[in-house]
C-alpha cells in the first residue's frame, strides 16, 4: 500500500486519485490534518493524520501494511515566511517521521523538494541540477534541509528515498496552501469568473512552471525507475516552462480576448520570487529517468480554462 500525507492538499488530491485509478482505490492510504468530503477523501481508505505525531504515523504505516510513503504535507513558501518557526516543526518534524518510519519498516519514500530551494547567490539562469543552494526563506531552509537529510538516510541507512524540485504548479482541483507562485493558479480562475486578475507578483518575474498532470507523472515515473540509472536522489531538478505574468495573460487573450490584468504587488512574495531561478535545467532527470512533460503554456491554458469553467458550471448547476 501507499500512504499519502498532505492528501488534501494541491498536490496529494490530485495523486491520490491517479495513484487510486492505477493501482486501485484500496491500495492508496489517504492521509492529512483534517478530513473533507473530497473525492481523495472519499474514495478509498482515509486516516486523520498530523505528521508531526511520529507514533501515529509509525502505527498507521504498520496497520496498513505500507510499502511506500508519498510525504507531501507541508507549509509552503508564503505561510511559512509568516509563521517560520511554525514552518520549521512541521516540515522538519514531519519529513524525520517519515524518514524514520520509512527506515524502520524498510519503505520506499518519496518527498519533494522546490525551486525555492535556492537563493540569490544560485545561477538564476538555466539553473543546473548541482550548484549553490542558500535559500532566504524558512521554506527554503526546510527544502534544502529536507534534501540533504533524505540523501543522508539513503547514504547512511539504504532508505530508497527519492524526490524533485517541483516548480511552481498549476492545477485546477485543490487549491495551493499559501505559495509565492500561486498568482499563476488564481489568474486563470479570475479571468473565467471575472474576466480580470490583480496580480501579486510583478510584471517580468520569471518562474518555472508546470502544469499538474505532468508533476504527477514525474512522480510515478521517478518511483518506478530503475534505482540504478539515479545518479541524485534527493532531488532532482524538473520544469515544463519559464513564464512571467504577462505570458500567462497574452495565453489567456487567445481565448478571453477582453481579459484584463494589473498588479497590486505583494512585497513579501515578489522579494520571495526574485529570489528564485528564472529558469531551472532539468537535463539530470530527462536523462537518468526519462522525464518529458506534455505540457507547454499554449495545452495548459486551453485544458485549465476549459476545465475550470466546467466547475463552475457544475458549481451552478448544484446552486439551483
Ligand atoms: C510555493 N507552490 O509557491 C510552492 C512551490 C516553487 C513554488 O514551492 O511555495
Amino acid at each position: 500500500k501507499i500512504m499519502v500525507t498532505g492528501a488534501l492538499g494541491q498536490i496529494g488530491t490530485e495523486l491520490v486519485i491517479k495513484l487510486r485509478s492505477l493501482y486501485g482505490a484500496d491500495y492508496v492510504l489517504a492521509t492529512d490534518i483534517r478530513k473533507n468530503q473530497s473525492v481523495a477523501a472519499t474514495s478509498g481508505p482515509f486516516e486523520i493524520l498530523d505528521v508531526t505525531d511520529g507514533k501515529r504515523m509509525l502505527e498507521l504505516a504498520k496497520k496498513y501494511e505500507v510499502d511506500t510513503i508519498m510525504h507531501l504535507a507541508a507549509m509552503l513558501s508564503a505561510v511559512a515566511e509568516a509563521k517560520p518557526l511554525v514552518a520549521w516543526n512541521v516540515n522538519m518534524g514531519g519529513l524525520v517521521n517519515a524518514l524514520e518510519t520509512s527506515r524502520e519498516l524498510g519503505l520506499q519514500m518519496f518527498t519533494p523538494s522546490s525551486i525555492g530551494a535556492f537563493g540569490p547567490s544560485t545561477p538564476k539562469d538555466h539553473t543546473p541540477q548541482v550548484t549553490i543552494e542558500r535559500p532566504t526563506t524558512m521554506y527554503g531552509v526546510n527544502k534544502v534541509s529536507g534534501e540533504l537529510l533524505c540523501d543522508y538516510y539513503f547514504t547512511k541507512f539504504g532508505v530508497d528515498t527519492r524526490g524533485v524540485r517541483f516548480p511552481g504548479l498549476i492545477s485546477y482541483m485543490a487549491p495551493p496552501g499559501g505559495g509565492t507562485t500561486d498568482y499563476a493558479v488564481e489568474i486563470y480562475y479570475d479571468a473565467v469568473e471575472k474576466g480580470r486578475y490583480t496580480s501579486f507578483i510583478d510584471r517580468g518575474t520569471y518562474m518555472d512552471m508546470m502544469y499538474m498532470p505532468d508533476a504527477l507523472q514525474a512522480i510515478v515515473q521517478l518511483m518506478e525507475a530503475d534505482p540504478a540509472r539515479l545518479k541524485h536522489r534527493n532531488a532532482y531538478n524538473i520544469t515544463a516552462m519559464s513564464i512571467e505574468p504577462e505570458d500567462l495573460a497574452k495565453e489567456i487573450r487567445l481565448h478571453l480576448p477582453n481579459f484584463k490584468l494589473d498588479y497590486a504587488v505583494d512585497p513579501v512574495r515578489q522579494s520571495i520570487a526574485e529570489s528564485w531561478p528564472n529558469s531551472i535545467d532539468d537535463t539530470a532527470a530527462r536523462e537518468d529517468w526519462g522525464f518529458k512533460p506534455s505540457y507547454d503554456l499554449e495545452k495548459m491554458t486551453t485544458d485549465m480554462l476549459g476545465k475550470i469553467e466546467q466547475k463552475l458550471e457544475n458549481k451552478g448547476k448544484l446552486a439551483q
